[in-house]
């Protein structure tokens, strides 16, 4: 079958093809990015659900365990960490591999992408970024979905399929999280029609933003204070960036993985385009992300590291010394945020 990129908002009839897919078939197997977040746990909760209902047998494998304030979303624990040969022979029997919310290649999946980028089974990818990038054999990539979860809960209609108050609360808390509680670039109508029909579903919203959002240790909160106590202006205003090393993190008893909203933080100075945050691996290599407003992507930068993203948030692991990447990053970003011409002045002032 041929691969292709298509959005369901087009008049191809992209549904249909990956419904006669999983009609055709009996075993599947799921999974997402590395470092799961709640849109990709949401969406693999979601369809495993949908296709158990239709008899289908199905694994969710994914290569990291799902993160402690992210645990919530799936009670019945039915994701399950890879592990090689213990889970190659899942693999092995699986007819179709789904993979949900994920670009840039297998290597994005973590360990578990190692093995299917060697195996190879017969693939299916549901996503929402914009990353050219192919490497399933069919592709339903819309990058106009504020959250894959959208795309999710579009198949689950397409099949006529019945959405469970389960399965409501993940595609809620997914769609939820991905827009930054409806405030990201993507959010659209379809996002809230969605949304509205996932609440009258059963999904809380009140309920759900507690369980989403405040699940925080004492520690984070602290070591969030830290980050915005270190926090830099420069570029006029414009960019807002701070740095995070492997001592301060073990200092605060965190680790990496749960930093997930923390560079959008600079953002919420007014007159900043884009915030950065660094933060030091374990490994000594660098976690560089970027987030912007809706004035100009970053993507593309994040894309020359070696990463990718939205053209909003996106980031990229890079090799090297904190300090030297940091000034790297920064110095490229200001850049970028002068080729894109100098500071609009703020039209809050009322005009007469
Ligand atoms: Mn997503």
């Amino acid at each position: 079958m041929q691969a292709g990129i298509y959005s369901p908002g087009d008049e191809c009839p992209v549904w249909d093809e990956v419904l006669a897919i999983l009609q055709r078939h009996h075993r599947f197997l799921i999974t997402t990015h590395s470092n799961p977040d709640l849109d990709a746990l949401g969406c693999e909760l979601a369809l495993d659900e949908h296709l158990r209902a239709t008899g289908k047998q199905v694994c969710i494998l994914n290569s990291d365990p799902i993160a402690r304030p992210h645990r919530f979303v799936d009670p019945q624990r039915r994701i399950r960490v890879y592990q090689p040969h213990r889970h190659d022979q899942v693999i092995e029997q699986a007819e179709v591999l789904i993979v949900l919310d994920a670009s840039g290649g297998w290597k994005r999946l973590g360990r578990i992408g190692d093995t299917l980028a060697r195996m190879r089974p017969y693939a299916v990818r549901i996503d929402h970024h914009p990353d050219p990038q192919r490497f399933a054999d069919v592709e339903v990539v819309d990058d106009s979905a504020a959250a894959t979860a959208e795309l999710v809960f579009d198949l689950v209609r397409a099949a006529s399929g019945q959405i469970t108050k389960t399965m409501a609360r993940a595609l809620y808390v997914a769609i939820l999280t991905d827009t930054g509680s409806f405030r990201y670039p993507k959010t659209s109508p379809r996002t809230h029609r969605i949304t509205a029909e996932l609440i009258e579903l059963g999904a809380d919203p009140a309920e759900l933003a507690k369980l989403a959002y405040n699940q925080y240790s004492l520690n984070l909160l602290r070591l969030q204070g830290h980050m915005l106590d270190i926090m830099q202006s420069d570029a006029e205003g414009r960019l807002v960036w701070s740095v995070l090393d492997q001592d301060t993190l073990r200092t605060y008893g965190v680790r990496e993985a749960e930093l997930d909203n923390f560079a959008s933080f600079g953002l919420q100075v007014a007159g900043t385009l884009v915030s950065v945050l660094c933060v030091e691996t374990p490994d000594g290599r660098v976690k560089v992300s970027l987030r912007s407003d809706a004035s100009l992507p970053v993507n593309d930068l994040a894309a020359e590291w070696g990463g990718g993203g939205h053209a909003s948030a996106a980031g990229a692991t890079v090799s090297g010394d904190l300090r030297q990447v940091t000034e790297m990053v920064i110095s490229r970003v200001k850049a970028l945020l002068d080729s894109n011409g100098p500071r609009v002045p703020d039209p809050a002032s009322p005009t007469p």
